[in-house]
């Protein structure tokens, strides 16, 4: 008997020392305490006057045992706890993750300073799809069926009479066909063109304005031109309209800016002549308004377009289209 408790307790403390995780420990004191209950069923073979003695070293083993399990735990837990602040040890004096702030798009820019400053005048933001059909895109806007704009090479078609819009005034349409004038809307959008060299990309953006009411004429939009110019570059800058031709409107002009960069007396930018065209514009076709049912001589009304890329560019001073397309950083960040 005696015998069988010394074993028990030079077995344990052996594995005791063994023992490398608080799991380990926990297995060895489950299997420790059934020995020892083995052990102790022993007892009933004794006779009575060799319990006590027997008794005594029992609890002598239960004790002992119980702080070397209690040592060793401590231990271990100590062990544990340096390997976990080891995982999870952090630099504290490394730098940080470099945050750079975003931007918007100089396209996006001055796309928001047209439309403050024509909301500013009454215009109202509408914008149409960017998928139309011929009809809006050219049929409504008294675009002739041999007109070279709707050939194959230089609109995207989609399938038969479906096409990407080359123009945002294809939505105009549909303001003009459902809402009776005064008529003031403002059109910013994607376009699409088969087009590309330096100052010509496929997808560019327009901004088009259209106002049909009682009595509007071409010096009305002579009048909101020169408003417009002065806000969108200087206070100096003129305006000089030049006769043009589109087929949605007649009279047809092109629309030219005194330049901001010599102030008009002549430079590279404007190739010496003091002015830079900047937009095209008239006043809306006679049959423009009756394909949507609106009375030409009761109504008349004027138009603008002008390319949002092209208005960055000159403000900027961009000469090449594609850095507004890149995406390169090091340009787009220089518009913060
Ligand atoms: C340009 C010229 C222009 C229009 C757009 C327009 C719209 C309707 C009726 C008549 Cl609904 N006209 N828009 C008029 C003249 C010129 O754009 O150079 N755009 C980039």
């Amino acid at each position: 008997m005696q015998e069988n408790i010394r074993a028990l307790r030079e077995k344990t403390l052996a594995a005791l020392r063994e023992a490398e995780s608080s799991r380990a420990l926990y297995e060895l004191k489950v299997g420790f305490q059934s020995e020892l209950k083995k052990v102790m069923s022993g007892m009933r073979e004794l006779s009575k006057e060799e319990r006590p003695a027997f008794g005594k070293l029992v609890n002598e083993l239960k004790e002992s045992m119980e702080e070397a399990f209690e040592g060793r735990a401590a231990e271990i837990r100590e062990k544990e706890m340096q390997a976990k602040y080891a995982a999870e040890r952090i630099d504290v004096t490394m730098p940080g993750r470099k945050f750079r702030p975003g931007a918007l798009h100089p396209v996006t820019i001055v796309k928001n300073q047209l439309i403050d400053i024509f909301a500013g005048m009454g215009f109202k933001v509408y914008e149409g799809p960017e998928v139309e059909t011929d009809y809006y895109n050219f049929t409504a806007l008294n675009t002739p069926e041999d007109h070279p704009a709707r050939d194959m090479q230089d609109t995207f078609y989609i399938a038969d009479k479906l096409l990407l819009r080359t123009q945002t005034s294809a939505g105009q349409i549909r303001v003009m066909e459902q809402e009776k004038p005064p008529i003031k809307i403002l059109s910013p959008g994607r376009v699409f063109r088969s087009d590309d060299d330096a100052t010509h990309s496929p997808m560019f953006h327009q901004m088009e304005g259209l106002v049909v009411d009682r009595n509007i004429t071409l010096c009305d939009l002579q009048g909101m031109l020169a408003e417009f110019a002065r806000r969108m570059f200087d206070s100096s800058t003129k305006v000089r309209l030049r006769p043009s031709y589109f087929p949605f409107t007649e009279p047809s002009v092109e629309v030219d800016l005194s330049c901001a960069e010599c102030g008009g007396k002549g430079c590279r930018l404007c190739k010496g002549t003091g002015w830079i065209e900047v937009l095209g514009a008239g006043m809306v076709n006679r049959k423009v308004l009756e394909n949507c049912n609106i009375d030409p001589d009761e109504y008349t009304g004027f138009a603008f377009g002008m390319g949002i890329e092209r208005i960055a560019m000159l403000k900027y001073g961009i000469n090449n289209i594609r850095a507004l397309f890149e995406n390169d950083e090091r340009f787009l960040g220089q518009f913060r």
